[in-house]
């Protein structure tokens, strides 16, 4: 927290006019003065003008520290970032440490350029589901014995209470599942060992059972539910009934714990005040072998509208364990040893640690629940998340603050233990200011126990002065800070549109993806069904199969040009253009577009593609390739004639 009264700090004069408009009313001047706790509520309006660090220049070590780590021209980056794209819905993938932007993957959105959401393909990943928009949160990759392997990327849609699957061979979303019996799935993490067999999910708002409007003023009888996803069918494989909003989840690396903060403990307040009326939130413990065995034994109800078992998780069960931590708890972290779990106290100046090899006398009843906690760790202002180095340090995001802190696990421990009264003590390493308002961090394989300790990505909610203005509508700032010294070096502003929530950072070495398509891949395993059906060979013909009034139009292209350059349909006809692109060479990926239709999308290399629409306009329609594949890229090109 800044000292308004220290005399170090650089003075703004808000009557000056030589001062800027963005240094006087920066994000970090408005919260120097004013109290930190109305700010983190919602009077983040509050003006405290006057003192505040605004004015930030790179030093010299800065300036070393950057060039230490530049990603030369034609280098490639040592990391995968997989960032959350929030509500624009999809994922990106970022290189670390360049911070450039290399791909994105539509997930929860439509995207014109691939035609995700448009395609047949693609509508069948989407269960021709009506959402075309979602608020991606948290990225997560599939796991073995602990470290990422490469398989899957994992995503939360919190609008429509959703889960994707992306396959890192071909960076496409390939499946998604819609949990029943919730509204807004907000947490997400992995199964850590021995491999994600399962994918937990929170489920934020509490809802009255049946939610068939029978029952809404029974307030007291509103829940939410904790749902373990299938990795591999990705289906809801059961779910469990918690007490409170379950806000973010965590897994241990045995594979034997899940564990989820909630706030709103009392569970039945369904208003801000009500939310925040207890000193004290919980972590709810999942004991996940006693789970699978009760839905053996068959000991689960099922809820109206779903065939998921639904177990009773709540206070009292032998399912559960509710372990008391500080007020609001947002982020849960666990310690790349698979030692403890730090569950961050939004509302409060401190995080609450928890040993998991106690998780087990918790469960046989042979301690309480807050004989789990080791520490309660001051550390500033609106801790949110916590990330690791693999070296015995942690860094937690501090919202009202503005900062990272960096302290020390095994001497915050030990200070927790001498002098219970609380209290900075020197287990804290380092504060380092961010611009501004962070939310997530992540440090390089942070989520593994290959925790390697280089980088640092802080995922800032405001820019405010960071960069040129773009109107009210500003970007976020996601900053890249080096660990690897003693010291927090913050490296590169990167803006970001609406909003990356999370970030895994994935070594390279674990990501290995296809140059070209297999032509017997999965994702158009339909459309290949399609063309058997029509005696049609892909890779060879171009044809056109009329079936009543739907009419398939089949090629292939080889740049630059597509198999047909004309094709006849009948007005009202119902058109499928299916085009598989014969191109072995990477990079060459074609498109398709229907001018006037509404209708695009991507072939790359070996793929095959379809897309459906009405030839509702007679006469000639133009169609051509909108991928640049060639230097005849704009010849690529034909004419669907529509007889009337
Ligand atoms: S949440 S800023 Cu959606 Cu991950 Cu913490
Ligand atoms: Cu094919 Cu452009």
């Amino acid at each position: 927290m800044i000292d308004p009264n220290d005399k170090n700090l650089p003075k703004v004069d808000v009557e000056d006019e030589n001062v800027s408009e963005h240094v006087k009313m920066s994000r970090r001047l408005f919260l120097g003065g004013s109290t930190a706790m109305v700010g983190a509520v919602g009077a983040i309006g509050a003006v405290g003008l006057g003192v505040g660090s605004a004015v930030l220049s790179s030093s010299p070590a800065v300036a070393a520290a950057n060039a230490a780590h530049t990603v030369a021209l034609g280098e490639l980056d040592e990391y995968y970032g997989f960032w959350s794209g929030g509500h624009s819905g999809e994922v990106r993938i970022m290189g670390v440490p360049s911070m450039r932007e290399i791909m994105r993957i539509p997930v929860f959105n439509i995207d014109s350029a691939t035609g995700y959401g448009l395609t047949n393909e693609s509508k069948e990943v989407l269960n021709h589901t009506t959402h075309l928009a979602g608020d991606s949160h948290h990225p997560h990759l599939s796991m073995t014995d602990g470290s990422y392997d490469g398989k899957y990327a994992f995503i939360n849609d919190k609008s429509n209470s959703r889960v994707a699957r992306i396959r890192c061979d071909i960076m496409k979303t390939d499946k998604i599942c819609e949990v029943p019996n919730v509204q807004a799935i907000h947490g997400l993490r992995v199964q850590r060992v021995p491999y994600t067999k399962y994918i937990y999910a929170n489920a934020e708002f509490v809802l009255p059972h049946p939610n068939d409007g029978s029952n809404m003023d029974d307030t007291e009888a509103y829940y939410t539910l904790y749902s373990a996803i299938d990795a591999e069918t990705m289906t809801v494989a059961w779910q469990v009934i918690v007490d409170g909003n379950l806000d973010n989840t965590e897994t241990d690396y045995t594979g034997k714990y899940a564990f989820s903060t909630c706030y709103n403990s009392p569970g039945e307040s369904l208003d801000l005040e009500g939310s925040m009326r207890n000193e004290r939130d919980h972590l709810v413990i999942f004991n996940i072998e006693r789970i699978e065995a009760a839905v053996k034994a068959g000991e689960f109800q099922k809820l109206a509208g779903s065939d998921v078992p639904v177990l009773n998780g709540r206070k009292g069960s032998k399912l559960t364990a509710y372990v008391p931590v500080a007020k609001s708890p947002h982020g849960i972290n666990a310690t790349p040893d698979g030692k403890y779990c730090v569950a961050n106290g939004k509302l409060s100046p401190t995080i609450t640690m928890l040993e998991i090899a106690k998780f087990d006398d918790l469960f046989d009843g042979k301690i309480e629940p807050r004989d789990t906690v080791v520490a309660e760790v001051e550390l500033g202002l609106g801790p949110l998340h916590t990330a690791f180095d693999g070296r015995g340090n942690a860094y937690t995001t501090l919202f009202i603050d503005s900062q990272i802190v960096k302290w020390n696990i095994d001497e915050a421990i030990t200070f927790y233990k001498e002098n219970t009264e609380g209290g900075k003590g020197a287990y804290i390493k380092q504060k380092l200011d961010v611009h501004y308002q962070p939310g997530h961090n992540h440090t390089t394989m942070g989520e593994t126990r290959d925790a390697d300790g280089k980088y640092l990505i802080t995922l800032n909610k405001f820019s405010k002065d960071r960069f040129l203005p773009v109107g009210p509508l500003h970007p976020e700032n996601d900053q890249l800070i080096d660990i690897s010294g003693d010291e927090m070096v913050l490296l590169h502003d990167g803006p970001a549109f609406a909003e990356p929530h999370d970030v895994s950072l994935v070594h390279r070495s674990k990501i290995k993806t296809l140059k070209v398509w297999k032509r017997d891949d999965p994702y158009f395993a339909t459309t290949r069904a399609m063309a058997k059906k029509d005696g049609v060979t892909l890779e060879t013909d171009n044809k056109v199969i009329r079936d009543g009034n739907k009419v398939r139009v089949y090629m292939i292209s080889v740049a630059p040009a597509f198999g047909m350059d004309t094709f006849k349909v009948k007005l009202g006809d119902e058109v499928t253009v299916i085009i598989t692109n014969l191109d072995m060479v990477e990079d060459v990926s074609h498109g398709f577009c229907m001018v006037n239709h509404g209708v695009q999308m991507e072939v790359s290399p070996q793929q095959t593609a379809s897309i459906t629409f009405i030839a509702d306009k007679p006469g000639v329609q133009w169609y051509y390739c909108n991928w640049f594949c060639h230097a005849l890229h704009m010849e690529m090109r034909g004419r669907m004639l529509v007889e009337v």
